[in-house]
């Protein structure tokens, strides 16, 4: 797959082919970032489709919020508990509307924050969160997900920054319980609640365009990883062949790049990081510590699957990269590329080229 990529990247990069080692392997783990945060934050239930439904203890009655990622809700039920466990229930149909994350705050303010508003009125405290699995199941209770909390709260925010893909978030019932096993009534049951959308990553892709698309190895009209948070949109990788020194950046444009010319990117920023990687997918990509390696503007090529590179000074060796693209050519929905590698050998422009001419220099002194 290589050898159709870097034909068609020219004979500039095809002189630097034999010579460079991508460090990332298909299947790699992989993540979409981006540090912007959602612009809009405003939660938007459907007229029936209310923050009440998740309170009141019909399964087949639900939330349904058109802001998707970073909506959730305030809730006050009708006596303060500490929450130690929690179960959703799954809405009626569309799956690709579950939340596949969850946070939980706690606060003993009164609640200020307005009905479909960000939910920042109060001094919240983060109390758990984590990535959580629902029934593929329409209509099911999901398994009890404990909670580590012994403090009560009189007011509770749940954020879902991601779900499965939809760009609506959907749950059918909440159930918050003042023990770890899930047992008794919710103490949720008939809470007083306000629809919110808090600020959470821009990062959101399709199902199938996802980063490991990216470093798949596969160059084709129909592999693609697609990023709707258009500027700063990137990736985390963590190369399985462990830490090693990244010098050469190649990008492929997509495969609809002649449809859709916005949608490369023109910029980009080199992170490294010995860290564990804690951040997720379509997060922020700042849960770890990053230093920066090399950043600059690209000239992007206008064809499909066309490749192009940036070459920069590296010494450090990093178990981790994350790359974000500032921006991109514009006007279009989104950021998308074909493919992305990252070499440990400087790139040809500067070293082989330059190579070459010195050889020819020697050779023409020979004569
Ligand atoms: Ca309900
Ligand atoms: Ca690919």
């Amino acid at each position: 797959m290589k050898h159709v990529a870097f034909a068609a990247a020219g004979v500039a990069t095809l002189l630097s082919a034999a010579h460079a080692t991508n460090i990332i392997s298909p299947g790699d783990f992989a993540i979409a970032v981006n540090p912007n945060l959602n612009a809009s934050a405003s939660a938007t239930p459907t007229a029936s489709e209310v923050v009440s439904k998740l309170f009141d203890g019909i399964g087949t009655s639900k939330y349904l919020n058109t802001g998707g990622t970073g909506t959730g809700f305030i809730a006050t039920p009708t006596s303060p508990f500490a929450l130690q466990s929690f179960t959703m229930t799954t809405g009626g149909d569309a799956p690709d509307r579950d939340p596949t994350r969850y946070e939980i705050y706690g606060t003993n303010s009164a609640i200020s924050s307005a009905n479909q508003s960000a939910g920042t009125g109060e001094a919240w405290t983060l109390i758990s969160s984590g990535p959580i699995s629902l029934p593929a199941t329409r209509g099911a209770v999901s398994s009890v997900v404990p909670v580590a909390n012994a403090t009560s709260y009189s007011s509770y925010k749940v954020v879902f920054p991601t779900n499965a893909g939809s760009n609506l978030v959907q749950v059918a019932e909440f159930s918050g319980f003042a023990n770890p096993a899930g047992t008794g009534a919710s103490a949720f049951l008939n809470a007083t609640a306000l629809a919110i959308d808090a600020p959470v990553s821009a990062s959101r892709h399709p199902v199938a365009e996802n980063p490991a698309a990216a470093i798949n190895g596969i160059i084709s009209t129909s592999d693609k990883y697609l990023n709707f948070g258009k500027d700063n949109s990137g990736l985390i990788v963590t190369p399985s062949s462990g830490a090693s020194i990244a010098q050469t950046m190649t990008i492929w444009t997509g495969g609809d790049n002649l449809s859709f010319p916005g949608r490369s990117p023109t910029s980009y920023i080199l992170f490294g990081t010995n860290d564990a990687i804690s951040s997720y997918d379509n997060s922020t990509g700042t849960a770890e510590n990053w230093s920066f390696i090399a950043g600059g503007n690209l000239a992007a090529p206008s064809g499909n699957l066309a490749s192009y590179q940036a070459v920069f000074p590296n010494s450090t060796a990093y178990t981790s990269y994350k790359v974000l693209f500032p921006t991109i050519v514009g006007g279009s929905d989104s950021l998308a590329i074909a493919e992305f590698t990252l070499d440990t050998v400087p790139e040809p422009a500067a070293a082989t080229l330059a190579g070459l001419l010195g050889l020819g220099m020697i050779l023409r002194r020979r004569k």
